[in-house]
């Protein structure tokens, strides 16, 4: 347990905060462009975040004098599992255009967010948000975020609807119990009247995560054996279905992964999830009670660079860790079952549903829905959305399944891709299906440099690159960060390009696609300009020297840094140019 007297300033802020009530509806009245520093910590538990624009920095005024910062906020829906309807996906549309900035981002967590929308405007997107019934509670701050699950809507067998009804079970049961949600964004500040449903109460405001919440966000996915779309390693608690004559009969449990790394403090670390047990489905909410419990009690609130629950993992150790998880459980955990973890699906394309109703997997290039010169892809999703009414889902990378689309209604859907100038499945590259990139510049306060925005050139040079490699099938992810945080899960990735400082990027290799292995480190503070080179000689190795079968992380991994770099260092440019044909390397 924490001691009192070393709290770190958040835990004060949401101990004082009546359960996460402080000042938000006060300031919310006030005409200024941003909350408090105290009151921007407690939003984040209402789903929003205070950022500004950081192209806009150091602006000045008509009389010369700098301009202060341009304060918005960026809205996140959670969508358990990544579901929703043709109806709310045209909803978020409208929000982002009559509050946002515009355009709507998918994120890697299966969610939506809408940036740059002012303050005075927070209330009217969250309510609307909740009018389409959807939610942003617990989006954000340190509670359980959105629970993700396979978005693929196969019907052959209940398998995956059985998967993401869990979620949502998950997700209903770890949501905050406070009503500071539904009196602040629900209720009608003249007559205190509630407006709609939402937040419920109890004699115990907050019977499982208390006062205080929990020392750090917590992050839950479900995975299938043969289909870790969701990434599921990386997650505070995850599950793996163990499938048997097509239902599910339990979980492995995982515990203790992340992602986060603050460089200047050495104790923090990535770290890919363990097996800790197996449950049946009528025990998974009384295991992730135990779980939670055990981090809600036990977690570092003092430090929160440490606070994750992979932090308390690795002090105690799994052993001492799993019998505390026991202890709450009520009895013995069983060990989890043996599983063969095989593949990654990405869900792209058509596929059949299993119903005789399709499914088309949409490629969006980091997740941003927006409307460009020549790819009109936010109009494109709008029509299909209010032609065909399609369901939908978010994958964990990014990108939008149209569901349940009827034989006849394929051409349609096509049509309106292509006169919209979206690219359809067969014309992207492997590499940028594959690739993701968190948000970074200009909304993200914590970016030492780009992503997003850089991305789409690394990724052009790297198409290049393996076409000439004659590698342009090879599947591989590459993920792009603009800091150490590690929001596009570079840690576990085949190629991980994590932002250092302005420009500058560490290169990490090695993980898999299976998510299972971390990266390590192959070059550090590499110049933007210079990453899809430095990646030539790794690529060109690999082409030499694989094994049959073997993808580039397992090859980079059997070899390790130093073997790679002894490569790209001794090869000569002939070699390379042999292999690659970089002679035409513009
Ligand atoms: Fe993240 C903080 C964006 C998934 C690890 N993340 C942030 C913030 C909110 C910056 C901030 O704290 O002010 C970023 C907002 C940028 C913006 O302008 O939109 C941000 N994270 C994102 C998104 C949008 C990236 C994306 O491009 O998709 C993802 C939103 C997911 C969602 O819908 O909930 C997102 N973040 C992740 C993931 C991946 C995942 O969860 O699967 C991770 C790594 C896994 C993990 O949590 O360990 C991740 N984000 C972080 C961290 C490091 C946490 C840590 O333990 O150290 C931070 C910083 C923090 O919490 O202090 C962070
Ligand atoms: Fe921002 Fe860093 Fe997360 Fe990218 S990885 S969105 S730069 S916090």
């Amino acid at each position: 347990m924490s001691d009192e007297s070393n709290l770190s300033g958040v835990e004060k802020i949401k101990r004082e905060s009546h359960h996460l009530r402080g000042t938000i509806a006060e300031e919310l009245k006030n005409a200024e462009p941003a909350f408090g520093k105290e009151t921007e910590q407690l939003v984040k538990h209402h789903g929003f975040y205070q950022q500004h624009d950081r192209d806009r920095r150091g602006e000045t005024g008509p009389d010369g004098k700098r301009l202060g910062k341009a304060y918005s906020m960026m809205v996140r829906t959670k969508l358990p599992g990544g579901r929703l309807s043709a109806r709310q996906m045209l909803d978020e549309i409208e929000l982002c255009e009559r509050y946002g900035n515009g355009d709507l981002r998918l994120t890697d967590r299966q969610g939506i967010q809408i940036h740059g929308i002012l303050k005075g405007n927070v209330k009217a997107t969250i309510r609307a948000i909740c009018e389409a019934q959807m939610t942003t509670l617990g989006a954000c701050g340190d509670v359980c975020r959105n629970v993700l699950s396979c978005p693929a809507p196969y019907r052959n067998n209940r398998v995956r609807d059985e998967m993401h009804a869990m979620a949502r079970r998950i997700s209903d049961h770890l949501l905050p119990r406070s009503k500071a949600y539904s009196e602040i964004w629900l209720t009608d500040p003249e007559t205190g009247e509630k407006e709609l449903a939402g937040g419920t109460d109890s004699e115990v405001i907050e019977p499982l995560y208390g006062d205080t919440y929990l020392p750090r966000k917590f992050k839950v996915a479900m995975a299938l054996p043969e289909d870790n779309c969701v990434d599921v390693y990386t997650n505070d608690l995850g599950f793996v279905a163990i499938v048997e004559n097509d239902r599910i009969a339990g979980y492995n449990v995982l515990v203790g992964g992340g992602m986060g790394v603050t460089p200047s403090n050495k104790n923090t670390f990535p770290a890919v999830a363990q097996p800790l047990a197996f449950v049946t489905p009528e025990n998974v909410l009384r295991a992730v009670e135990a779980v939670v419990k055990t981090q809600r009690d036990f977690g570092d609130r003092s430090d929160r660079k440490r606070a994750r629950m992979k932090y308390l993992i690795h002090d105690w150790g799994l052993d001492k860790f799993r019998a505390k998880v026991e202890e709450y459980y009520g009895e013995p955990l069983a060990a989890p079952r043996p599983v063969a973890e095989a593949g990654v699906e990405d869900h792209i394309g058509w596929h059949e549903q299993g119903d005789g109703r399709w499914f088309y997997g949409l490629h969006i290039d980091n997740g941003r829905v927006i409307d460009r010169d020549g790819c009109q892809l936010k109009t494109a999703i709008r029509r299909v959305c209010e032609q065909l009414e399609p369901n939908l889902s978010i994958t964990a990378h990014q990108s939008l399944l149209f569901a349940d689309v009827a034989p006849e209604q394929r051409g349609q859907l096509e049509a309106i891709l292509r006169e919209n100038g979206v690219k359809l499945d067969g014309e992207i590259s492997e590499v940028r299906r594959w690739s993701i990139a968190c948000v970074a510049l200009p909304t993200c306060p914590l970016a030492v440099t780009e992503s997003e925005r850089v991305m789409p050139d690394v990724m052009a040079q790297l198409e290049a690159d393996l076409r000439r490699l004659g590698l342009e099938n090879e599947k591989f992810t590459v993920r792009m960060t603009g800091c150490p945080n590690g929001c596009a899960r570079p840690y576990n990735a085949d190629i991980g390009l994590v932002g250092k400082t302005k420009n500058k990027y560490t290169i990490y290799l090695g993980g898999t696609l299976r998510g299972d292995r971390l990266a390590f480190i192959y070059r550090d503070v590499v110049p933007l300009e210079e990453l899809a080179a430095a990646l030539v000689p790794v690529l060109a190795y690999f082409k030499r020297d694989r094994s049959e079968g073997e993808t580039l992380g397992d090859f980079c991994h059997r070899k390790g840094a130093e073997d790679l770099l002894g490569f790209a260092e001794n090869c000569s440019e002939g070699e390379l140019s042999g292999l690659a044909g970089l002679s035409e390397r513009p």
